[in-house]
């Protein structure tokens, strides 16, 4: 969109440069003219939810409210361009190789089922009853259920997702890799040990009463815009933001509505932030902890003085268990390992500490820069600790806010997405559909990758996603995936994973959010759960691409039917009419009675989340305090140990112009950058401590203890704002660099924000 160049961006998040960059996107995507039409059902309450982000909406009945990556989400659904079998027969597979990602993405929008064609190394057109057909036969010639794997991501529907994992169960396996594997998985795991769910206990109405926010390792201007119309709302009445960040994200210092007339005169925008509080990469839980450690020597301070006391002593007493173990640890931790592991000195743990204790009610929001780590878990628990020093948790105005990422990631999990399902659901399945289904727990994503290169999973089913690039280690995973007998992918556009394939491999098209949907009943609306537990319906307006194109629920079940011969589920039935699928989800949780009753209300309903409710579903019935060690021990550390000060911490985040693996565009205007991606920040220290120079072209080399070379070549060395040591680039170029046996502990989440790594001057000359 634009030339090459580096250019700090001197104006606020949103504003101006946002209305432009909506402008070219639907130009480029040549969004017919119903295009303004499409954009303005966004989130409205006879719309279609937005295929962007897992942000909510008040009630999804607000005016319209801007969202310059919302806009480009549906732009890029809604695109006219086509990929048609006349274009498949134009490109062989090894020619698409090299192309970009963005090259892919730009092709548009693919039309019919193409299979591929190994003598001519093309995809060719397969008509669908011949697609079923051979997916039936490969799953069913498998000795064992197990050596297939069925992957989620989360733009799927709850009705599309539950079908699925009931197919999938049917079959036998539960191998459901899922994209929150890569992303909330740290969340999910750690809150049900500390608050007893594993998910967010707070409302947009908390936003409206919060008096202060504490924003963890995330990036809402680009990744969640529509947040920021809330977090502006909260900075004019007068609350404390604080954003806790490597980064100081342009977003978190001023953004400027474009819905608001004052803002976008006045050219500086709102302030957003008041405090910058920059750790060190994976430095927040010994941030945490030292703040904690400070919360309870201010508490003791008072208590000798006879002032009112600074923890929540009756709320710690009436709820919480294993207090005093964890106070003792916190008290014996020492100062010099918490400054010294988070990056963070005194000063500013005492002005963080300060914030919190004056906030009345506290939200902690956090994203992938807690979730992204070996300590993940761990950090997200200490989060739950500060919290609940105040008791901020399961109040009005306070509490816990996981920010989700794709749409309906959340929900695809609530509605039985689940390597690892709990004998209850299970019994439930059992007794609903009278199968027994598998009950031995199945593989997630590093799961996969690992079993298919120990050729113990053969066949790979995409519903949705971009399996080769969002995944770690990617010599390795495509490896993998061309070990496959059969790949398949779900989705509506062209990407890469398409073109790392296994001996046969399908590419089946389906339809977008923003498209109508007819079945027999009439027009089907699909139901998401965003971020905040609220399930809402959505109803697509625009022309489907092509008759070619099923809907997700009409290929899930039409798959079933083609493998399970003798099933007794009537899988076709529910494709006639979506009310059915919701029947049945209704049968299997009890949350969901009344289903589609409760979705006729605008805004939806509410899941209800126990811990919300001060209802602490732990092994102890109380919410816990969790005692946790600052690791002081991880690969990085020991990274650094043999290599010293050379040795750089990795981020991979991503930039303005894209949308997971797909990149809209070249630009990441907040951050100065445009028409590239191949960059490195480091902090201009660093760059002169390794002898190099800002323009320099480096490659970036792995440093993990497995002996495999993992390097990723020619970035560029851009000076920038950021603590010493820690460097940050984007994903999905980085991700060679991930081992795969690099996650999270308990989560395996891929540690995609710590990854170590030694700068070298590349060697190849520049293009
Ligand atoms: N337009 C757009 N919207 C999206 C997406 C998209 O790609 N494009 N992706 C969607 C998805 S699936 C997700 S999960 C979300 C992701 O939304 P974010 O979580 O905002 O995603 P990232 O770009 O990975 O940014 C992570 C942030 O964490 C910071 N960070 C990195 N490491 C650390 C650390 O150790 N500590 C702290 N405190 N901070 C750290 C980085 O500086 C960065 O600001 O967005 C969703 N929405
Ligand atoms: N290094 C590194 N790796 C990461 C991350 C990181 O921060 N750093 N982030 C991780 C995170 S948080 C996530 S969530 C994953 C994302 O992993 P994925 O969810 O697998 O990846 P996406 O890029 O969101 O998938 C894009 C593809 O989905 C298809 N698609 C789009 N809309 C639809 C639809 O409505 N239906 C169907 N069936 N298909 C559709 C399109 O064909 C598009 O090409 O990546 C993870 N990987
Ligand atoms: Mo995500």
């Amino acid at each position: 969109m634009s030339n090459e160049k580096i250019e700090q961006y001197n104006h606020p998040a949103g504003g101006w440069g946002a209305l432009k960059y909506v402008a070219l996107h639907l130009l480029k995507e040549k969004v017919p003219g119903g295009g303004i039409r499409t954009l303005l059902k966004q989130n409205q309450p006879d719309g279609f939810d937005c295929p962007g982000c897992a942000w909510p909406d008040r009630d999804h009945a607000s005016t319209f409210e801007f969202c310059e990556n919302g806009v480009k989400a549906v732009a890029a659904e809604a695109t006219s361009k086509r990929v048609t079998a006349a274009f498949f027969a134009q490109h062989s597979v090894a020619e698409l190789l090299q192309q970009s990602d963005y090259e892919l993405e730009e092709h548009g929008r693919l039309t019919e089922p193409m299979v591929y064609h190994a003598a001519s190394d093309k995809y060719l057109p397969i008509s669908w009853p011949d697609a079923f057909a051979l997916m039936a036969n490969h799953l069913n010639a498998l000795p064992d259920p197990n050596q297939a794997s069925f992957y989620t991501s989360g733009r799927t529907s709850n009705e599309a997702a539950y079908l699925y994992q009931l197919f999938v169960r049917a079959y036998g396996t539960n191998n459901f890799p899922d994209c929150s594997n890569m992303c909330h998985e740290p969340t999910s795991v750690g809150l049900p040990e500390t608050v007893g769910v594993g998910k967010g206990t707070v409302t947009l109405d908390d936003f409206d009463l919060a008096d202060t926010f504490l924003i963890f390792g995330q990036n809402p201007a680009t990744n969640h815009p529509r947040m920021m119309g809330e977090l502006r709302e909260c900075a004019k009445r007068g609350a404390t933001i604080v954003s806790i960040n490597p980064l100081r994200e342009r977003g978190l210092e001023r953004f400027s509505s474009p819905q608001h007339p004052s803002d976008m005169l006045s050219r500086a925008g709102t302030t957003i932030s008041n405090m910058f509080i920059r750790p060190t990469l994976c430095g927040d839980l010994a941030l945490v902890k030292g703040v904690i450690k400070r919360v309870l020597e201010l508490d003791d301070l008072a208590l000798q003085n006879n002032a009112e006391r600074i923890i929540d002593v009756q709320f710690i007493a009436e709820h919480t268990a294993y207090f005093d173990e964890f106070a003792a640890d916190i008290r014996a931790e020492s100062w010099d390992d918490i400054v010294t592991e988070s990056g963070v000195g005194r000063d500013d743990i005492e002005q963080l500490t300060q914030v919190y204790v004056r906030g009345k009610n506290v939200i902690a929001t956090w994203g992938m820069g807690l979730t992204q780590h070996k300590h993940g878990v761990d950090t997200i628990q200490m989060v739950s600790n500060l919290m609940l020093l105040r008791g901020n948790i399961g109040r009005p105005g306070a509490g816990l806010c996981p920010v989700r990422g794709h749409s309906n990631v959340q929900g695809d999990r609530t509605v039985g997405i689940d390597e690892k399902p709990t004998a209850a659901f299970l019994d439930r399945i059992e007794k609903v559909y009278g199968f027994k289904p598998p009950r031995e727990h199945g593989l997630d994503v590093v799961g996969t990758i690992e079993a298919m290169l120990q050729g113990q999973v053969k066949v790979f089913i995409g519903l949705g996603g971009n399996f080769a690039m969002a995944t770690p280690d990617t010599p390795r995973t495509w490896q993998a995936l061309q070990s496959c007998a059969l790949t398949v992918h779900i989705t509506t556009k062209l990407n890469r994973s398409h073109l790392i394939h296994g001996k046969d491999a399908l590419i089946l098209p389906t339809m977008g959010r923003t498209e109508i949907d007819m079945q027999e009943s009439g027009a089907q609306g699909v139901t998401v759960e965003d971020s905040m537990s609220m399930v809402h319906v959505s109803y697509g307006i625009n022309k489907p691409v092509a008759k070619t194109c099923l809907s997700e629920v009409d290929i899930v079940a039409r798959l079933a039917h083609a493998t399970l011969k003798d099933s007794r589920i009537p899988w076709l039935e529910y494709v006639k009419d979506y009310a059915l699928i919701r029947d049945e989800i209704e049968k299997v949780y009890d949350a969901f009675k009344d289903y589609n009753a409760r979705i006729a209300h605008p805004g939806g309903f509410h899941l209800g989340v126990a811990s919300r409710e001060r209802v602490w579903k732990t092994a102890s019935g109380r919410a816990q305090f969790k005692t946790l060690a600052i690791p002081k021990d991880t690969p990085v550390h020991r990274a650094r140990r043999q290599h010293g000060p050379e040795l750089m911490v990795l981020m991979t985040t991503r930039s303005h112009d894209q949308y997971n693996t797909t990149i809209y565009g070249l630009d990441d205007r907040y951050r100065g950058v445009f028409g590239q991606r191949r960059v490195v920040f480091a902090n201009p220290l660093d760059i002169a401590m390794l002898g190099f120079q800002a323009g320099d072209w480096v490659d970036l080399v792995g440093v993990w203890d497995d002996g495999i070379e993992r390097r990723a070549d020619r970035f560029l060395l851009v000076e920038y704002d950021i603590p010493r040591g820690c460097i940050s680039s984007y994903y999905p170029e980085t991700n060679p660099l991930v081992p795969l046996n690099s996650f999270a502990d308990k989560a395996r989440t891929p540690t995609s924000k710590s990854i170590p790594v030694l700068l070298r001057r590349s060697l190849q000359l520049a293009a």
